[in-house]
């Protein structure tokens, strides 16, 4: 299950004079001077090309009529939550990413997977009576291929793939569709293997794609394939926690690089201490003047919640971008591969 243009909707249910309109979230467009990106917005507002990530810029030069609103993320939280009640209402086995979308294990509530069709509908149906929001739903054997179809008739949709149209349905979609296939890795298949289509990648030597990809290869080889052995679990909530912040003026001093490193760091060790995670992942994100973007990221030998090796790593990390004359326009640092710590830290006094 997947939330339909998430914030934005949300943004409507607060105000229903906003229903219909192109509703984008994010930074302040400022008249098109506006830095930071989008973060979603209305369908109506896709209609002129508005896209999540974009620079909030180019969605104002492409739908300056647009209403342009910050992210109230306590309000969407909240509103995530009772999603997510409802959600466990139907399964307890199920696995939330992010504040929108979650898996469902349907196995023990049905008899066959065209069940799972009628249950999906209710689901849809109680989450639209309750909180006036429209979601789309993925049947599938597996994780992956129910999470391509929740995006296959969005907004409000709801796809079923039967195990036996699994290769057919996943055959003419593109490489991207797949979990963890971003832009670069598309750029790799495209442009160097001339994979454009699951299909292609699904028709490609595996011993290949394993010597290219090493681990990734084998994922890529197996999902291609409609195979996905992954559960639905509820570990951790998130697999990350980070955050970025884009300078209000391009940046080319380090000490300040260096400084707003140090605040997000502390900001986000909070975080990570609250929720008693510890890290194995640290990654850092850096995007200079002309919109090229970096990231590095360094995983250690085991496991931590160490704050001053967060900050030293994250500082060894930004070292190489030092000598790039270029100015910096956003930073972003996060902690990923997160699990939880076996027991609670006691304070001194415990
Ligand atoms: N989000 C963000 N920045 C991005 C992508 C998403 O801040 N680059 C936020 C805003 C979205 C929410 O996460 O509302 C959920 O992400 P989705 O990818 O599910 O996007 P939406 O729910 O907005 O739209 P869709 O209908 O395509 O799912
Ligand atoms: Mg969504």
């Amino acid at each position: 299950m997947d939330m339909d243009a998430f914030y934005a909707s949300c943004e409507v249910v607060r105000n229903p004079d906003l229903s219909g309109k192109p509703v984008i979230i994010g930074a302040d467009p400022k008249e098109g001077k506006g830095r930071g990106v989008v973060a979603t917005s209305s369908y109506e507002a896709r209609k002129f090309g508005v896209r999540s990530g974009m620079p909030i810029s180019r969605a104002y030069k492409l739908c300056p009529q647009g209403i342009y609103l910050r992210p109230d993320f306590k309000f969407y939280r909240e509103i995530s939550s009772e999603i997510m009640k409802i959600l466990r209402s139907y399964s307890k086995i199920g696995e939330q990413w992010g504040l929108d979308e979650s898996f469902l294990d349907m196995t023990q509530f049905v008899t066959n997977f065209a069940d799972s069709v009628e249950i999906a509908q209710k689901i849809k149906d109680e989450i639209y009576a309750k909180l006036k929001l429209t979601s789309s739903i993925g049947i599938g054997p597996n994780k992956q291929v129910a999470k391509i179809a929740s995006g296959f008739q969005k907004p409000n949709g709801l796809t079923y793939v039967p195990p036996d149209q699994v290769q057919s349905f996943l055959d003419p979609l593109s490489v991207d569709e797949i979990i963890g296939v971003g832009p670069k890795t598309k750029k790799v298949l495209n442009e160097k293997l001339q994979i454009f289509t699951i299909a292609d990648l699904a028709n490609y030597p595996a011993e290949k794609l394993n010597k290219m990809f090493g681990k990734m290869g084998v994922y890529l080889h197996n999902v291609a394939r409609g195979m996905d052995n992954s559960p639905v679990q509820q570990i951790y909530k998130r697999k990350s926690l980070g955050s970025e912040v884009t300078f209000e003026e391009d940046i080319d001093n380090f000490d300040t690089i260096y400084k707003t490193l140090e605040l997000l760091v502390d900001k986000l060790h909070k975080l990570l201490l609250s929720k008693n995670y510890l890290y194995q992942n640290i990654a850092i994100k850096i995007r200079f003047e002309n919109f090229s973007t970096f990231t590095r990221q360094h995983r250690l030998k085991t496991p931590t919640n160490d704050k001053k090796v967060a900050l030293q790593i994250g500082k060894q990390l930004l070292k190489e971008f030092e000598s790039n004359p270029k100015k910096i326009r956003l930073l972003g640092f996060r902690f990923a591969e997160l699990s939880k710590a076996k027991y609670v830290q006691k304070t001194l006094f415990d």
